[in-house]
């Protein structure tokens, strides 16, 4: 994959079950504390971003999963670095566990406004009810 250099290159999965999308809490650190994002995180050198998201939902949540379409693809600048986020829909076997967070949810779409969301996943929260519905 081509790689704008000094933009971090980040997956995410909009995973959605009756009106419900999955939501993780970060935990209370220095970067974005406690704020509630998708799960996903850094594509590592050579993976392509299904494989990465793959790997990434294995890892935070214990599931297997399937991606699916891109739905959208968001640079956003931090103080301290530069990220390129791209979110995708995807479909989870069993039950996820929060392995790295501090806890996972499933989210009424009709009350994710009562979530922080990382500054980045504000444009797909906006569009997320006819995202869910796809
Ligand atoms: P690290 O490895 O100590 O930098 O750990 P994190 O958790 O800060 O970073 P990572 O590997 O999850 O990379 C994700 C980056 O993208 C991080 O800067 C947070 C940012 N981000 C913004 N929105 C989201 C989201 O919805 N999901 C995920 N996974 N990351 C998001």
């Amino acid at each position: 994959m081509s790689q704008t250099p000094g933009l971090i290159e980040v997956v995410a999965a909009i995973i959605c079950r009756a009106e419900r999308v999955l939501l993780c809490q970060r935990h209370d650190g220095p970067h974005l504390p406690l704020m509630w994002e998708f799960p996903g995180g850094k594509v590592d050198p050579g993976e392509s971003p299904h494989y990465a998201l793959r790997r990434e939902l294995a890892e935070e949540l214990d599931v297997d999963s399937e991606i699916g379409i891109q739905v959208a693809d968001v640079e956003h600048h931090y103080s301290e670095k530069s990220v390129r986020i791209r979110f995708f829909l995807a479909t989870i076997t069993g039950e996820p566990a929060a392995i790295v967070h501090r806890a996972v949810r499933w989210v009424r779409v009709d009350t994710i406004p009562d979530y922080k969301v990382p500054p980045a996943n504000e444009a797909v929260i906006r569009m997320i009810d006819k995202i869910a519905t796809r």
